[in-house]
């Protein structure tokens, strides 16, 4: 995929993001892929300390430093500022593990130009045979949770691989200004829904290496806050026994043409 596959024109104002927390082995790489196909990227490193930051030397990345940890949540609204601060009309989100393959923004992105005000999600959970089957189970059932308090099917909640378009970044940093770690990508799917931003998915493929890195989400503490702020939500709207039917009534809507999108641009 050539960079015009993504970024027609330089001016379309699309940023990828990479929040990066100990990412020192995969960062380099993901960055330099990330540029081949758009001119702005950058990269948030949230207090690393195996020297993720020292990694992206020479590259022509924007690159934003926490001194200390702040999680997940406080590191994509600083990139979510920075880039609406320059006008951007989007941002791509990738994780920095390796876990995501940067060419697939192109498909995102497709789906995103058809429907510019949608949330985009790439889903991974129809590739069932390549997820460890622990956190398959844990994603569908985040699924029907967050779906429900969003009032429509989310095909996959816990994916990083997003477009957030500028309409979405400003409701993330008005609504979800308070949460933290990983539940801010459960809550802005939730936030956004209410005002008219639904989610759209665009499918990708799933990847869990063998030899990866340790996982930075924790089971345990994570789910119960991502379980918590579901709840609150759910129960500050009455349950909403409504938005549970429409939740299960539909499978998730995704862009049927976004591959014929997505070659149209090639
Ligand atoms: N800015 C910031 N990014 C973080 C933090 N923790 C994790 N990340 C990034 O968020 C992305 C996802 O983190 P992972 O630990 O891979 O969590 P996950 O992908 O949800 O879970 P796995 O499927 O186990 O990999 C990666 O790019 C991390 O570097 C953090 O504290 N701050
Ligand atoms: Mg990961």
């Amino acid at each position: 995929m050539t960079r015009s596959a993504i970024d027609a024109s330089a001016d379309d104002g699309v940023w990828i993001v990479i929040p990066a927390y100990n990412e020192a082995r995969t960062i380099r790489g993901l960055a330099q892929t990330a540029l081949s196909i758009c001119v702005r990227v950058l990269v948030v490193d949230d207090g690393s300390s195996d020297g993720t930051a020292a990694q992206l030397d020479g590259l022509p990345v924007t690159l934003l430093r926490h001194p200390v940890n702040r999680g997940k949540a406080a590191g994509l609204r600083a990139a979510f500022a920075h880039a609406l601060a320059l006008g951007a009309t989007c941002v791509v989100t990738i994780d920095g593990d390796g876990q995501h393959d940067p060419l697939d923004a192109g498909k995102l992105l497709a789906v995103w130009r058809q429907c510019p005000d949608r949330l985009v999600i790439g889903a991974r959970l129809h590739d069932r045979a390549r997820i460890p089957r622990g956190r398959y189970f844990g994603n569908r059932i985040a699924c029907f949770w967050i779906s429900w308090a969003a009032g429509h099917a989310v095909a996959d909640t816990q994916s990083g691989f997003r477009v957030y378009p500028r309409a979405v970044m400003e409701i993330a940093l008005a609504d979800c200004a308070s949460c933290s770690g990983f539940t801010f990508e459960s809550e802005i799917i939730i936030a956004a829904a209410q005002r008219d931003h639904r989610t759209l998915a665009a499918t990708i493929g799933a990847c869990y290496p063998a030899d990866a890195r340790p996982s930075h989400y924790r089971p345990g503490r994570d789910t119960i806050k991502i379980v918590a702020m579901v709840a609150l939500r759910l129960l500050s709207k009455g349950l909403s026994p409504r938005d549970l039917w429409r939740s299960l009534q539909r499978e998730p809507e995704r862009m049927p043409s976004a591959r014929k999108a997505l070659d149209s641009h090639r």
